[in-house]
């Protein structure tokens, strides 16, 4: 008797075990791994759900190829995942995969790069960069940092250094640095290019544009790893960077702040890939049954530079070398 009794306790205990830890299972389509951004991203991301109870990630390393975020996007409808995470390396021609995702009724959160279709389709949640305000923020550092120099009346050349072709981040920030160069008249736009967001790519564009250039004196590259591919084709040239071309980068990532201080850059508008402190309690929420509507959330965000103190209007810039023992990518 007593033999039946164990055996129907540990059943039962047996039972209450596996149906608390069934997991919810995340699935995360991740763009690739082209920057120090991205890999700040992925680990954050990574970490936060794999450590959490009761969570199980589905990973996926897109590698910079859209047909590759399509078939994972699909592989995750397959497996009937718990929640889709999505962001696109690029912003048109998802419309198809997104509604067979909203069909299959997997809630999607959407993060860093927003696609054009997110008012045709359904998704539970969405966060990234103001990617516009980013691009104002470059150009206004460069007019505000001349005019602080005594040069705001001189004609300066000015070449942006832009993203992945197509991507929200880069036209986004494009849009950015377009608009605010209007309110500098005497920044003139003399080379615009894409870096495709990797530093090798970002080396090339340099050593083309000071070859064929005759004189450039401001760089705004749309992200940090452009802009130190930028300051190697600087110095191999024999210019100095951060004097004989002012370096203005994006994303705030360590390398950049390790240039700052070095006085090789002079500025970084901050682009925080740091998102799991957004997405884990809002799929904890979920859980909860609680609703988001469709507003993208965009982070709190600085800029650093190498004296801080330039106010841009909605932010005043912060000396690099006061935080750099802070930075947490
Ligand atoms: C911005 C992100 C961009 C970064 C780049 O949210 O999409 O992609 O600025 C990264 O460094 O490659």
């Amino acid at each position: 008797m007593k033999k039946v009794f164990f055996l129907v306790v540990a059943l039962v205990m047996l039972v209450c075990v596996s149906s608390a830890s069934a997991d919810i299972v995340i699935a995360f389509s991740q763009i690739g791994q082209e920057s120090d951004w991205r890999t700040a991203n992925t680990d954050d991301l990574k970490s936060a759900i794999e450590n959490h109870p009761g969570w199980k990630l589905v990973y996926d390393d897109g590698q910079q190829k859209q047909e590759n975020q399509i078939k994972a996007l699909r592989n995750f409808i397959t497996q009937n995942v718990n929640y889709i995470l999505f962001t696109g390396v690029v912003s048109t021609g998802w419309d198809e995969v997104l509604k067979e995702v909203n069909e299959a009724e997997i809630p999607l959160l959407l993060v860093d790069r927003i696609p054009d279709c997110a008012d045709k389709i359904d998704y539970v949640a969405a966060f990234g960069g103001d990617f516009v305000e980013e691009g104002r923020r470059q150009v206004a550092w460069a007019g505000e940092y001349l005019k602080k120099l005594g040069k705001g009346d001189e004609d300066v050349n000015v070449v942006i250094m832009e993203g992945t072709t197509g991507a929200s981040a880069q036209t986004g920030r494009t849009e950015g640095n377009l608009k605010a160069l209007k309110d500098y008249p005497h920044l003139k736009l003399v080379g615009q290019q894409s870096g495709n967001f990797t530093r090798a790519e970002g080396q090339a564009v340099m050593e083309s544009w000071l070859k064929s250039i005759p004189k450039i004196d401001v760089l705004i590259a749309q992200n940090d790893d452009m802009a130190l591919g930028a300051i190697d084709a600087i110095k191999a040239a024999g210019k100095v960077p951060g004097k004989d071309i002012i370096i203005v980068g994006c994303d705030s990532v360590k390398a950049a702040f390790d240039a700052i201080v070095a006085g090789e850059m002079n500025c970084t508008v901050e682009c925080t890939p740091l998102y799991a402190e957004f997405v884990v309690p809002t799929i904890e929420a979920l859980e909860r049954g609680e609703k988001f509507d469709k507003t993208v959330i965009h982070p709190e965000e600085g800029v650093f530079d190498m004296d801080g103190g330039i106010d841009l209007g909605s932010v005043k810039s912060i000396k690099a070398a006061d935080v750099i023992a802070t930075r947490r990518y």
